[in-house]
């Protein structure tokens, strides 16, 4: 386990839905530091990278079309093996099997509208957030808590 960081796409569902407060705050709560933050309006370019993997998928121009419904809030989270962390926060990909307690299994009915989106390794964490972010746009901070969030041979690497 490593200290890592990884990226959240708050989806324009959520933005629509009033919820962006809440789920910052289940991140924040959760003892993830929020490393950046910002709103933002997902370009062609960027949906098309984003979502490469869907471009052949019947849904894909369903999903730009969603995508590009509203501003999203883009954040970058850091902690202690936060990619896995925080998917297990979110839930699964359809918000109808997600687990009472996640993100989705609170807030979500869909397998498109599902509320967010976080990094699915840290690989793609790294290539996620540069896609959104400048370097100037992340901030690298000690936070007052972090000797409470943290034992002390958590607090390294
Ligand atoms: P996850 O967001 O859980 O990592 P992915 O990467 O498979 O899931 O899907 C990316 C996004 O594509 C989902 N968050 C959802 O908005 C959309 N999506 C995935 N599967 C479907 C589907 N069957 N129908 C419509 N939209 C989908």
């Amino acid at each position: 386990m490593k200290h890592e960081k990884t990226l959240i796409i708050i989806k324009p569902d959520a933005m629509q839905r009033n919820l962006l407060g809440g789920i910052i705050s289940r991140f924040e709560r959760k003892g993830l530091r929020i490393t950046g933050l910002k709103m933002m309006a997902i370009d062609d370019l960027k949906i098309s990278e984003h979502y490469e993997h869907h471009k052949d998928k019947p849904f894909f121009d369903g999903l730009k079309k969603y995508m590009q419904s509203a501003p999203v809030a883009v954040m970058v989270l850091s902690g202690l093996n936060a990619v896995a962390a925080t998917r297990l926060i979110v839930g699964p990909t359809k918000g109808y099997e997600a687990d009472a307690g996640s993100i989705r299994g609170d807030f979500s009915m869909s397998g498109q509208c599902n509320i967010v989106h976080a990094s699915d390794s840290a690989e793609n964490a790294e290539k996620e957030i540069y896609r959104f972010f400048n370097e100037d746009e992340l901030f690298e901070y000690k936070k007052i808590d972090f000797e409470f969030i943290y034992g002390e041979d958590e607090r390294e690497g």
